[in-house]
């Protein structure tokens, strides 16, 4: 029986169970097999997190990372980067009119408690706490950074919210990765050698210094689009423009792979240093990785090449990653399970994550014979914004499309691990559009529950208006604006609705029919 038959078998009672759970509450008579209809509402119920463990109420957060809302972040690639000229959409910089979260403590802990939400989902910045590579070798941290990081972290208990820590979340030190043009050829990041040793270290403080107040760590944030933006598109440091050789494709996945023995690393060390339950769950380690997850389609619906195209793609993407850091399944050639001799068992990768987190946004299109075709292994071209399709589209053109989560949360479902949805949200500018996606999206995630799967927490991305890369401060992803001189936080009218969400612990069918219709978009230049 192969992993992904035994996959199946396990899942399928549940899936079975729910769908009868499901026909009940909706007052479905039917014993045949169409499937259950929508239900006219879901539940987010207090749920154990492990078989047999005591219920704890889902987590409803909302989501930062520190290059996007702090200031003075100097001693990183990033800083670099945004140094460089033409890398930034109108020469933006977090340093100049940005959130400035860490001077700004006070605010957003009283946002979080205002807007009932329970969960704070940030990253601790390793280039801000060791500014310098001896500082790091000596294990002499910078003061202040260790203090504001504590500071935060001692207010988020005071108020009782959850925190969800990320350990590198794109950004990484410039004594590892220096983001100039000038060094692209060299290996950079998680590409030199000592970098996944370093990392774990790295991971076995933060657990001394922050264990007893962290219960639940986030690794590595996105490694795979962390490699499209730096090793593929050239958005991100190093800059390069891989998607055009073969040679640079190698180089991007050979990343990928080095993110993914460097997470299993800080994995047990988190767990060796962190060995303190914080919130009294029954476990003080709660670890994984943050994984963009989408949905892939043909192109053209009637095109057998554009369908396994997007079918190998959503291998690649999706699961390739997750199949090695729990299932230890190690593809190293990256061509999915066609050779199944190809695949190796490695136990010092295998049941490297406690529960699975799922940052989710939109789908993708397929194409193996339109537009620009990248090199193996991906062996096609890939459409992400202003796509031919009739969905309503986000002020960064993405497709909005709630269906995606339901898709993406049951196969991670798959893993048989608990799901947190560490990410999701929208650039909405006007705020016009936000409230009917929140209600949409929770939906989805509530009838993912409905079916089986076991979700324990939303993280709306992102708590406040941010610096969203490569793209500046155009899009505004925030449930919150902030003001450029004070830096007062104010909530958006649709806050009001995540927060009716949160207290009622439910959505409708009627909440979301009583929505506005979604307003076209107003797309950054
Ligand atoms: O802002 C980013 C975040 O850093 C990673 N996930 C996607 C978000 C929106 O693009």
């Amino acid at each position: 029986m192969t992993t992904r038959m035994r996959r199946r078998a396990r899942s399928l009672p549940a899936v079975l169970a729910a769908a009868a759970a499901l026909a009940v509450a909706c007052g479905s008579s039917s014993g045949g097999s169409s499937p259950p209809a929508p239900p006219s509402e879901v539940t987010f119920a207090p749920a154990p997190l492990a078989p047999g463990g005591k219920p704890v109420p889902f987590l409803f957060g909302s989501s930062t990372a520190g290059f996007q809302v702090e200031s003075g972040d100097t001693h990183t690639d990033w800083a670099h980067w945004v140094a460089t000229s033409g890398k930034i959409a109108g020469g933006d910089s977090p340093d100049v009119g940005g959130p400035d979260a860490l001077a700004h403590i006070d605010d957003d802990v009283a946002a979080l408690v205002a807007s009932g939400q329970n969960a704070y989902r940030f990253s601790i910045e390793w280039g801000r706490v060791y500014p310098t590579l001896s500082a790091f070798m000596n294990d002499t941290p910078d003061p202040a950074g260790v203090a504001v990081y504590t500071t935060l972290l001692q207010k988020l208990s005071a108020a009782h919210i959850k925190p969800l820590v990320t350990l590198v979340h794109f950004s990484l030190p410039d004594w590892l990765s220096d983001g100039t043009i000038a060094t692209q050829d060299q290996p950079q990041g998680w590409e030199r050698p000592e970098t996944a040793g370093y990392f774990a270290e790295w991971c076995t403080r933060a657990a001394r210094r922050w264990g007893n107040l962290v219960d639940w760590w986030v690794t590595i944030n996105e490694p795979l689009p962390y490699v499209l933006g730096g090793y593929i598109q050239g958005s991100f440091p190093p800059g390069l423009v891989g998607g055009v050789t073969s040679a640079g494709m190698a180089r991007a996945f050979a990343v990928v792979k080095a993110e993914a023995r460097a997470h299993a690393k800080c994995f047990d060390a988190l767990h060796a240093a962190d060995t303190v339950d914080a919130d009294g769950d029954g476990r003080a380690a709660w670890v994984s990785v943050a994984k963009h997850q989408r949905t892939f389609h043909p192109r053209d619906a009637s095109s057998a090449d554009d369908a396994a195209a997007a079918a190998h793609l959503e291998y690649l993407w999706n699961r390739w990653f997750l199949n090695a850091i729990v299932e230890g399944r190690w593809d190293d050639k990256l061509d999915g399970d066609t050779v199944p001799s190809d695949v190796t068992s490695d136990p010092t990768l295998a049941h490297r994550a406690d529960y699975v987190g799922v940052n989710y946004y939109s789908d993708t299109l397929v194409s193996a014979s339109v537009g620009l075709k990248l090199p193996a292994p991906i062996n096609a071209a890939v459409f992400q914004a202003n796509m031919p399709t009739p969905r309503p589209k986000t002020d960064f053109g993405w497709d909005i499309y709630p269906e995606g989560l339901g898709t993406v949360l049951d196969e991670a479902a798959g893993y048989g691990l608990p799901l947190v949805v560490t990410e999701n949200g929208i650039a909405d500018a006007a705020d016009a559009n936000r409230a009917r996606f929140v209600l949409e999206h929770l939906y989805q995630l509530g009838w993912a529950i409905a079916r089986g799967d076991r979700v324990v927490g939303y993280f709306h991305w992102a708590l406040v208006d941010n610096f969203e890369w490569a793209s500046g401060f155009c899009p505004h992803f925030g449930l919150y604006a902030y003001d450029k001189t004070t830096g007062a936080r104010t909530a958006k009218k649709s806050v009001a609705t995540y927060t009716s969400i949160i207290r009622s612990g439910r959505v409708t069918t009627a909440e979301i029919d009583a929505a506005p219709a979604y307003a076209a978009p107003r797309e950054c230049p």
